[in-house]
């Protein structure tokens, strides 16, 4: 039987995966590094240093920062991404999400939040959800972000819950990578060619049944 769920944030609980991709491509546009769909896909749950990165790996000409030049531009694109974040308000909330967390926790499952974004507490406090989290994972004290599952391990850890009793729901591929290497059951929102590793997938979050989900994990 399943305890709890483990939730991903950005582009599940809401679309901020939008504002993060549009907070990039901003500063790919300054970089003159462009920053399209199928690139972003690739920075989707990882790390802002990490996402900077993969960004300069995909430069049209050979590109050396340094460490302090890497962290202005990566605090830039916090500054445009808190910028765009400012407005976020309840009715930002997905599609069915909040259906689900009624349904979840009327059948006293457990709910935590495992995102790798900094500003994930701001966020959850703008949409009023903070209360229907028990823990949220703090992303400064992970050594390993994902697709590694230190972020989905401490979350069951600080629940108590075996790992092979929670359903992590995520958009990232590198998401669904943590939560399958961390022996979780695995929900994925979004489309089959970057999720297809997902244990259950549907294409958006308005899908996102709690008795379809509890089914595919029994399966
Ligand atoms: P920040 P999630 C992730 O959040 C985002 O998917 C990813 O695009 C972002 O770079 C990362 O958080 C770090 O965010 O710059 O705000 O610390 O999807 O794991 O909820
Ligand atoms: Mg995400």
């Amino acid at each position: 039987q399943p305890q709890a769920f483990i939730f991903d944030l950005d582009g599940v609980i809401t679309d901020t995966a939008e504002f993060h991709y549009l907070a990039w491509k901003q500063v790919g546009e300054e970089l003159g590094i462009p920053v399209d769909r199928e690139l972003n896909e690739q920075l989707k749950g990882v790390s802002r240093l990490e996402s900077l990165e993969r960004i300069l790996s995909a430069s049209p000409r050979p590109l050396s920062l340094s460490d302090a030049e890497k962290e202005q531009w990566a605090t830039r694109k916090n500054n445009h991404y808190r910028e765009l974040i400012e407005a976020i308000r309840p009715s930002d909330i997905l599609p069915g999400i909040t259906e689900l967390i009624e349904e979840i926790q009327a059948s006293k499952l457990r709910i935590a939040l495992g995102s790798a974004s900094k500003n994930a507490t701001f966020v959850l406090d703008k949409l009023g959800l903070t209360e229907a989290f028990e823990y949220i994972v703090d992303p400064g004290r992970i050594a390993f972000g994902k697709p590694h599952p230190e972020t989905f391990l401490n979350a069951a850890d600080a629940l108590g819950v075996p790992y092979a009793a929670c359903i992590g729901v995520e958009d990232s591929e590198a998401g669904i990578e943590a939560i399958n290497q961390a022996g979780m059951f695995s929900v994925g929102v979004g489309a089959p060619a970057f999720l297809h590793e997902a244990n259950y997938l549907v294409p958006d979050t308005s899908r996102l049944k709690l008795d379809e989900i509890l089914k595919a994990y029994l399966n």
